[in-house]
Parts: C-alpha cells; structure tokens; sequence
C-alpha cells in the first residue's frame, strides 16, 4: 500500500476519499482553494496545501499544482474524486510522468471513453447493444442530412465530446435537421472546442440505468450491479436506487455481461460506470462509459456491502480484484438523496449564504447501517456560487424498496437546514406520488408531474417547518 494520498478534491467526496483512507492507515493530502482553507475535507485530512483563488481553474482544475503538492508532501498517489481533473487524460499522463499513481483509469481509457462516437465505435466491435445511429467521420451537412434521413425521425443531435446531456439538439422532422445541426456544432465548438457530432434514433421518456463495473490491471473485471438513476431534473439527478425497480434477473446478468465486456472492450483499469438506457419493454443500449467513481456510488455499497474506494487504491497499487464475480452479492435495497441547495421557486436557482442551520436525523440505534449521510459542509459554512450546491447525500438502505423509501423519507424529514432553500420538499413529494412509489420511473418523472411536485405548501404544512426550525 501507498502511505501518503492526495486527495484533488473538495466537499463530501475529498471527506469520503479520506475516511477509506485514513481506515486503510494511509496518510492525506488536502488542497484547497482561497474559500475553503476551514473546510471540512481540509480538516478530514493530515496535511493540507493552499492551490490559489476560488474559481476551480485557479485552484482544483490546477494540475500543476496538484502536482508540485504531490512531490512537497511526498504522497505517492492522487485520488482525483469525480469532476474537476478526474477524467482529464492529460493529468494522467502528467501524473505518470511525476511518478504519480492516478487512482483512476489510465489515460488511453479517459481519452477512448471521452470521445462518445469512438466509444460506440469501440462497443460495436464488442456486441454491445447501440441504439440505431450514425457515429462516423462524415460531418458535413449533406452527409449528415443524408444519414439522418435513413435512420429516421424523431432523431438526437449529440456532440462527441459531450456527455450528460449536453450538446444534445432533439430533431422532429427533416425540415428542421439543418438549423438543429448548426445550433448544436455552434454550441459544440463553444463548449467543448470541438464540433463534431453523433447521430441516433430519440427514445422518448427512457429509464436511466447505469452498471458499476471494476477491472484490475491482471485482465479480470467484474460489474456490482446496476443503479437507476431515472429521476432528475435538466441532466441533474435528484433520486438514485439500487437494485433498479422491476428488473428481472435475467436482464440483470445480460446488462451486467454487457457492462464487463463494454469494460474489457477498451482494457479498462479501475472503477468505471458504463450508463444505459432502457425502454419500459426492458430493451436497453449502450450511451456512455463514465471513467471515475460516481457520485451514487454509495448506493451500490449499500447493496453489496463493500467500499468501492477501498477497491480503488488496491487497484491502483496492482493488486487483483478483492472479489470474483459469483462473491459479490446484493442485499436489500437503497435509494439516495441529493440534497442540494437551491430554489425550486425561482427556477432552481442555486441558494447561496451561510448556512446558518444543519442538523442530521439520528441513525437508528438497532439498524445502525439502514441510513448514511455524505457531506462536505458543516453549519456556519458558505455555500458559495463557484461550485455544485450539494449540501448531503442522504443514503437509506433497507430489506426492500418500501422499507429502503420508507426510510429515506424518515430522514429527509429529520434533516433540517436553514439559511438556504433546499430541494429536501420536492425530493419528499417525488418519494410520495404514486409512479415513484410503484416503482414507474423514467427520466420524464419529475416533468410530469411539475404541477403537483411545484405547488405551494398548504399554510398548515409551512407552519410545521417553520416550527421544526425554532
Ligand atoms: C438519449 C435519449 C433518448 N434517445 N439518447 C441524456 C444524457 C446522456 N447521457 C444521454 N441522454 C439521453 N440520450 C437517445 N437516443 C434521452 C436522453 C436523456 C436522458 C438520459 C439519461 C438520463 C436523463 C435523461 C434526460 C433527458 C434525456
């Protein structure tokens, strides 16, 4: 094992990255921008480094930075969390380099996996299921033009070098398909410096289910099974589950053996999430592999029981998978929050102040494991506008979905915030409307029931929050 981390983070995912760590007896490295010098994950870790000033490219997008840190403290691994330089082949590079161990992918994975039409290149060759596009070279309007017509109507516009819905362009009918594709490259090039483009038949209202999968630098890899991650809201998840509601055991093993071999299609090393969609008859395909540890991850270690940055640094220090596949099981169900500071009355916009008030529900004393909270903020700190305004994620877990809802409603409830608005009442609506409850999700959810999920709070139900408060 390394004995020193650096962890190229902040917030609830630097504090989870240090707790394995400081568990496994490896020593931490915190940095931190100008605003977090009193953070929490600062003070989660054993030594800290000042990057620069607040935005992220002064500070946490600072790879050489990072770097001179890594060689002053003398850790010999960067964990890079998820965002900032955590799919950044170049940083990987750079970290190999500097004699650094990036725990993540190698850099040949980050860059195959970013491209999105190489990747559905690449996974055609490996027999997993695409849906019915066009992702080769030709960019120009008639070649496309040509393209879109064949594979039909409604169609997407996808930039190659996007992902998580951006850079996507829904196109109706040929008429509108030129105006659409100059709108996306347009954005494409502002964006991603980059303009070219994808194409692929539109599935409307899909579910969202996303495979986590491990490989070791030895061959072997292994998925832990699938997270639904249908309910959210503008490409921003709110609710995520594990196992996904209805899914039979058979298309469990076919979308996990698709995940492995998705995996083993690129030679990938590490922790990695190769996302689908599915239609509601179960038919699934292949959209994007997301090369890092996700934000939901702990949902799968509710389920499983294992502690997948654990299985990160052993990885990343060559060692073979801690278990085969027919070792990893699943218990129970769990379904996680996130709590996100922000209005759902002004348009979700981000609330920003102090956060003047934050008490955590108590865990039970009989089922100690039933709930989890990651946070990266304590009361009296600033949720400030340069980064993600994620206040927690609230983690349940129980011996099925109505205990494990049951649960995470229990303690969105026992979670009290004040000094900023929060998204904790629409989450407990979305927990509450029937299609939720019975488990028909797709990414449509929230949209479709804007009206009910947005309307005032009855005078009686404000009064009770407000008094919780005092
Ligand atoms: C799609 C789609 C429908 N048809 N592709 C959005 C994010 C990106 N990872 C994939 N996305 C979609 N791709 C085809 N061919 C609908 C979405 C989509 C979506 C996917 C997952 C989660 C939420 C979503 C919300 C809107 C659209």
């Amino acid at each position: 094992m390394f004995t020193k981390l650096l962890i190229a983070n902040r917030g609830e995912i630097a504090c989870r990255v240090a707790a394995t760590a400081r568990r496994l007896g490896i020593r931490t490295v915190a940095v931190y921008d100008d605003a977090d010098a009193h953070s929490a994950h600062v003070q989660a870790c054993d030594e800290a480094i000042h990057l620069g000033p607040s935005p992220a490219r002064d500070s946490y997008l600072r790879g050489d930075l990072i770097l001179a840190a890594a060689r002053s403290t003398g850790a010999q691994a960067i964990h890079p969390g998820y965002g900032f330089l955590s799919e950044n082949a170049d940083f990987a590079i750079a970290c190999a380099q500097a004699g650094v161990t990036f725990v993540g992918p190698p850099a040949y994975a980050l860059a195959a996996m970013g491209d999105k039409a190489a990747a559905k290149r690449l996974m055609t060759d490996a027999g997993v299921p695409l849906v019915p596009g066009y992702h080769g070279p030709d960019q120009d309007l008639a070649s496309l033009q040509a393209h879109a017509d064949a594979i039909g109507y409604p169609l997407l516009i996808k930039a190659t070098a996007g992902g998580g819905g951006k850079g996507m362009r829904v196109v109706e009918c040929a008429a509108d398909f030129a105006a659409h594709l100059a709108s996306c490259q347009r954005e494409a090039q502002a964006s991603f410096g980059n303009a070219q483009v994808l194409l692929e038949r539109y599935l409307p209202a899909p579910r969202h289910i996303e495979v986590q999968i491990f490989a070791d630098q030895h061959g072997h890899a292994v998925h832990l099974f699938e997270r639904d991650c249908s309910v959210q809201r503008r490409h921003q998840k709110v609710l995520e589950e594990a196992p996904a509601p209805g899914m039979p055991e058979e298309r469990r093993r076919q979308m996990g053996e698709a995940a492995v071999a998705a995996a083993k299609a690129v030679g990938y090393v590490g922790a990695g999430t190769v996302e689908f969609i599915a239609m509601q008859d179960g038919t699934f395909y292949f959209m994007e592999m997301n090369t890092r540890l996700q934000v939901e991850h702990p949902v799968t270690e509710a389920i499983t029981g294992l502690d997948l940055v654990e299985w990160q640094l052993r990885v990343a220090q060559g060692q073979t998978l801690p278990l085969r596949q027919d070792q990893i099981t699943s218990q129970g169900h769990a379904i996680e929050a996130r709590v996100c500071a922000e209005n759902p009355r002004l348009g979700f916009l981000p609330s920003t102040g102090t956060l003047h008030g934050l008490r955590e529900p108590q865990a039970s004393h009989f089922e100690p494991s039933a709930l989890r909270i990651d946070s990266g903020v304590r009361q009296g700190d600033a949720i400030s506008p340069y980064y993600d305004a994620m206040i927690a994620k609230v983690i349940a877990h129980g011996k099925d979905r109505p205990e494990a809802l049951q649960r995470l409603d229990q303690a969105l409830q026992g979670l009290q915030i004040a000094g900023v608005h929060t998204n904790i009442d629409l989450i407990r609506r979305v927990l509450h409307t029937p299609a939720f409850q019975q488990g028909r999700i797709d990414t449509h959810l929230i949209e479709q029931h804007q009206a009910a999920l947005m309307a005032p709070a009855s005078a009686e139900a404000e009064a009770l929050a407000v008094a919780a408060l005092m």
